[in-house]
């Protein structure tokens, strides 16, 4: 009797460890872009018909499924998305553009803090055009990102990442692409996330689980001190 509490106590206890250090899951859909532009809506105006595609890693194609012959290389910078970089990115490349734009939006079922990001790269051909293009990159209101992208670096992985408090409901994340010369520069993105924060304290429920399990341990204790 004594033995068979003291194995419960112990299975709760491995229970509550397990929430912790559960593998995150990524709100967004197709966050990483492997499955093309599926689950993101392309917004805004382009007067020059290159719209936002997938382009493949390491590929010297042409578009619409390369960055005009110059192999891009996949992220190297540390990110949170539990998404693999995989093979693909969103490619946004038009010349003539106005918040031409990559939408999604994100349930969110459970209030919490959340972490959220995403990775960017400027390829050379277009960073040395004379035209400039300038990007935003906004998630659940707060913008991770805004910039003129030849004030930047060219062919370098950035990451941008924050951290936000959200009530239950539904979000956007987006990204806005904006350009006014021929030719002008192009941004690639990919490993978009919203991921709970993973330093997460024990559910309530879990908890009361818990305070249940130490319950038993106590009441095992003081049977075995009885007898
Ligand atoms: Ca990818
Ligand atoms: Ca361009």
């Amino acid at each position: 009797m004594t033995r068979k509490l003291l194995i419960a106590s112990v299975g709760l206890l491995g229970l509550a460890a397990g929430t912790a250090s559960a593998t995150p899951v990524n709100l967004v859909s197709n966050g990483s872009f492997e499955n093309g532009l599926a689950g993101w809506t392309i917004g805004g105006t382009d007067s020059q018909g290159y719209p936002p595609v997938a382009i493949f890693y390491n590929s010297a194609s042409a578009y619409p499924t390369g960055a005009f012959g110059e192999a891009v290389p996949p992220n190297n910078a540390a990110t949170l998305s539990p998404d693999p970089v995989g093979q693909r990115a969103a490619y946004f490349v038009s010349d003539f553009t106005v918040n031409q734009s990559l939408t999604q939006q994100i349930n969110i079922a459970t209030a919490g803090t959340y972490q959220i990001g995403f990775s960017a790269y400027a390829p050379l051909n277009g960073f040395n055009n004379a035209g400039d293009a300038r990007f935003t990159g906004e998630i659940a209101s707060l913008v991770l990102a805004n910039y003129s992208v030849k004030a930047g670096a060219a062919q370098t992985w950035q990451t941008y990442a924050g951290s936000v408090n959200l009530a239950a409901g539904v979000y956007t994340a987006q990204f806005v692409f904006n350009t006014n010369l021929f030719p002008s520069a192009d941004v690639v993105i990919d490993q978009v996330y919203v991921i709970r924060d993973p330093v997460q304290v024990p559910e309530p429920a879990t908890l009361a689980l818990l305070g249940v399990g130490l319950m038993g341990v106590g009441l095992a204790r003081r049977k075995t001190r009885a007898a």
